[in-house]
């Protein structure tokens, strides 16, 4: 069996920032299994009209590599796919990538992992890194009659970009980031357009421009401006977080600024009441658009807000007995969060299933990244380290360069990096009392919390707060021996 050094689990931004800095390190013995046959991750999925990044692209990217070419504030996703191609080439990551990998599994004995690929064990590694992110395992609502559908249906993840929608009677299933992008965009292309939302979300404008050439050149020029930009973004976000982290009080001005925009893009009061969110600010991902809500104001957009009861082969039906007729049904769903680690099996040591753990106690692990029973497994994107106000590559470098000292911890000799329990214990147990009184317990549903109701997701603190605990992996709060 093949045997390599570090198994990186995703060639998204995690995968790939980890390649990138193994590299940097000298560690070149190491390969990154996709299950796909392109690199890019949640930016290779999803192509959707409109789809583009909600966080500012000067910090939505490396730290390590600025990008002076973006052409927009808010780049679309090919640009942010086209900057991850580019680096993987820039960095030399390439050739460590294995396409088509499908990762199904991996269990550690002998201070090692082996890993299943496509249902055969494949290779053993010293290390098992897994970049697999939280939103790519697309989520089909439970409704009743769905397979019936006589027209085309996909879902947001999976566009389908060979169904024409001019002149098309379209209904689209939820109104989240992902519905929020689109909706505006097929509007004007689509005879009929019926919006379903179960759950108004709160919506804030989206100051995106375009960034023209002699910008970019100022920027290719003058890296440090660029640097600078990005930093007021930074703490620009951090401060928009700090009801998210103190106290939700502080969400106050917040509501009022998305209060004011609602109230200032639909003037119809009906249509407004039913824009309105009835839950705090915050406790669901806040969204950013400054043309979703005028979309409602054309002639051929619906929006329904009573419950879905079925679907039938020509339409929708609602609780009220309405049946909305459609050709095309678009499921803006979401994502099952918890399925994308868990649709592997992950056995660590004495047989310890990390499905079965995760199920019985929440999803947990140490900083987010490590496990205790699972000795050099290194998650990225983990447990409690999502964000809903900021960048995530901002987490992912901090996480990166925490998991490089535990795998050179590895390269220098140690037999076995595995988290104590204790100290595993009293991460999540202080985490989870400072979720108790944030805005996510505030009693919405949200992709957040695992079916116990337990934020399981979010990172409850300030980010530069993750950046300084993960900034020196403490060797006294592991039992570094033999696995
Ligand atoms: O998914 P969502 P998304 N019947 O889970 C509704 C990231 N993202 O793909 O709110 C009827 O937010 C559901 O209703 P409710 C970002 O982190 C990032 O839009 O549950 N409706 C909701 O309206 C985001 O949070 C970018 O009541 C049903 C919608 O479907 C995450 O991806 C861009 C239903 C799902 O919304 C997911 O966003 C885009 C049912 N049975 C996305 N089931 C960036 O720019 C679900 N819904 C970084």
């Amino acid at each position: 069996m093949e045997q390599t050094e570090v198994a990186i689990i995703g060639s998204g931004f995690s995968g790939i920032c980890m390649g990138i800095k193994l590299k940097q390190a000298g560690i070149h013995d190491f390969v990154i299994l996709e299950k796909d046959d392109d690199l890019g991750g949640t930016w290779r999925d999803n192509t959707y009209p409109g789809c583009a990044c909600d966080i500012p692209s000067y910090l939505y990217s490396f730290s390590f590599a600025p990008n002076p070419g973006w052409t927009r504030m808010f780049a679309p996703w090919d640009e942010i796919l086209g900057y991850l191609r580019d680096c993987a080439e820039r960095y030399g990551i390439t050739p460590h990538i294995r396409y088509g990998a499908d990762v199904t599994g991996a269990s550690f004995s002998d201070g090692s992992w082996t890993v299943q690929v496509n249902g055969d064990d494949a290779l053993t590694a010293r290390a098992l890194v897994t970049g697999v992110g939280a939103l790519h395992d697309a989520r089909v609502p439970d409704l009743p009659g769905l397979g019936s559908f006589a027209g085309t249906a996909f879902h947001s993840a999976n566009w389908d970009h060979t169904h024409d929608l001019t002149g098309r009677r379209v209904a689209v299933i939820g109104t989240g980031a992902s519905a929020i992008q689109f909706v505006p965009r097929i509007a004007p292309q689509v005879e009929r357009l019926t919006v379903f939302q179960r759950t108004a979300p709160w919506v804030t404008p989206k100051p995106d421009r375009a960034i023209g050439p002699r910008e970019r050149a100022v920027h290719a020029r003058f890296p440090a401006g660029q640097r600078a930009i990005r930093n007021a973004f930074y703490l620009a976000l951090e401060l928009r977080g700090l009801g998210l982290a103190l106290s939700p009080k502080l969400m106050k001005p917040l509501e009022v600024h998305a209060r004011r925009h609602l109230h200032k893009q639909v003037t119809d009061p009906g249509l407004r009441a039913r824009l309105t969110p009835d839950y705090q600010i915050g406790c669901k991902r806040m969204l950013f658009s400054s043309d979703y809500y005028p979309a409602f104001a054309r002639d051929n957009v619906d929006l329904v807000t009573q419950r879905i009861s079925r679907v039938t082969p020509g339409g929708v039906v609602t609780a009220d007995g309405t049946e909305h007729p459609c050709d095309t049904l678009v499921l803006a769903t979401g994502f099952r969060v918890a399925g994308s680690l868990t649709r592997m099996r992950i056995t660590g040591r004495d047989g310890a299933d990390l499905n079965e753990e995760w199920k019985r106690d929440g999803n947990a692990a140490h900083l987010g990244i490590t496990v205790a029973g699972f000795p050099n497994l290194f998650l990225l994107v983990g447990p409690n380290t999502t964000l809903g106000h900021s960048s995530m590559v901002f987490m992912i470098e901090a996480q990166v360069r925490y998991v490089l000292q535990a795998i050179r911890l590895l390269h220098a000799g140690t037999p076995a990096v595995e988290v104590r329990p204790d100290v595993q214990d009293r991460f999540v147990s202080a985490i989870r009392d400072k979720l108790d009184s944030t805005v996510w317990q505030s009693g919405c549903a949200s992709w957040y919390l695992d079916e116990r109701g337990r934020n399981t997701t979010i990172w409850p603190r300030f980010t530069f707060d993750y950046w300084w605990r993960t900034r020196q992996l403490d060797a006294g709060e592991y039992a570094v021996g033999p696995g």
